[in-house]
């Protein structure tokens, strides 16, 4: 027999599976929360900090120049903690959802650098912060190349072609994210306005931005919108829905058919 709790998230998932059905496009913003069930850990929250320093003190370019070796030794790390991971099923679901939907009317927007996405599957896929396994140089326009490599402890990595630092390439604070991106996002919400958008937020704080001031930009556009967080989010008040758990059964429970 249910009870009261089974029966109130039986409704939720009866009426976001109903909303689903009536969207024509569907946006999708995914955060560290997502990943959570991979093992990677989020930034915020129990666990968020790296050898006791916050993601903001070592995640800007002035940590960086001040001290490059303690940044590649948090991104190495974070580099070797992904050989051993593998997407889970929130991942899963947001690559069906990009198939139901298909790739015209489905966009995903994520603030993850791990990879994890495109690892599953998603195609349409609009990587914010940049990557973890890419490598930039900091100060010429040498292209962004793949890299898995951990650097050895205290090394610091040179450009090939200037001879400054190399970096991982990826978007810090202060940074501003890749002009081609937020137009992506913006093209994408402005694309057929008369046909019914929902937006889903998932597994992130709400505390970074733009990324957290997304949900107002779709709400401009009169969407729907859902968020799918273990905890409150500091942007939840911006949402139509809030479902409070975690999305690797949030996701592929809620948007069953
Ligand atoms: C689960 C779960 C489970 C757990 N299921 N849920 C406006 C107002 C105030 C400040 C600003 C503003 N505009 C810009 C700023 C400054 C700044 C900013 O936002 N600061 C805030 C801290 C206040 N923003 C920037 O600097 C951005 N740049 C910019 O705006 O540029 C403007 C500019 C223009 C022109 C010239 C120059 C500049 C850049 C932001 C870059 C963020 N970078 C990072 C690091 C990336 C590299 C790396 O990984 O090392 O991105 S910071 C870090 O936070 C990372 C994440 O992508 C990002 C967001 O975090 P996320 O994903 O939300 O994770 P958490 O950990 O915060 O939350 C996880 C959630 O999941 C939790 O709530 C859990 O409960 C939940 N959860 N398990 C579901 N199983
Ligand atoms: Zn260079």
């Amino acid at each position: 027999m249910h009870d009261r709790v089974d029966d109130e998230l039986e409704t939720a998932l009866d009426r976001a599976a109903g909303f689903l059905r009536a969207a024509e496009r569907l946006a999708v913003l995914t955060g560290a929360g997502v990943s959570a069930e991979s093992g990677v850990a989020t930034f915020r929250g129990a666990g968020g900090l790296w050898e006791g320093h916050r993601v903001e003190d070592v995640a800007t370019p002035f940590a960086f120049e001040r001290d490059p070796t303690l940044v590649w030794r948090f991104y190495n790390a974070r580099r070797a903690g992904l050989r051993t991971i593998r997407p889970n099923p929130g991942h899963y679901a947001l690559v069906a959802l990009e198939e139901r939907f298909g790739p015209a009317r489905f966009a995903l927007v994520t603030q993850n650098v791990d990879g994890l996405h495109r690892r599953a599957g998603s195609h349409r896929l609009i990587e914010i912060h940049g990557r973890l396994l890419g490598t930039r140089c900091s100060r010429c326009e040498r292209p962004e190349t793949p890299d898995e490599t951990a650097y050895p402890e205290g090394t610091v990595p040179p450009c090939d072609r200037c001879g400054a630092p190399l970096r991982p390439a990826v978007v810090w604070f202060g940074e501003a994210l890749d002009a081609d991106h937020l137009e992506a996002v913006h093209d994408f919400l402005d694309r057929w306005r008369s046909k019914r958008l929902l937006f889903l937020a998932a597994g992130t704080s709400g505390a970074v931005w733009p990324a957290a001031g997304f949900v107002d930009l779709a709400r401009a556009r009169r969407a729907e919108t859902w968020l799918v967080n273990a905890e409150r989010a500091d942007n939840a008040g911006r949402f139509d829905h809030v479902r409070q758990g975690s999305s690797g059964t949030l996701l592929p429970a809620l948007f069953r058919e």
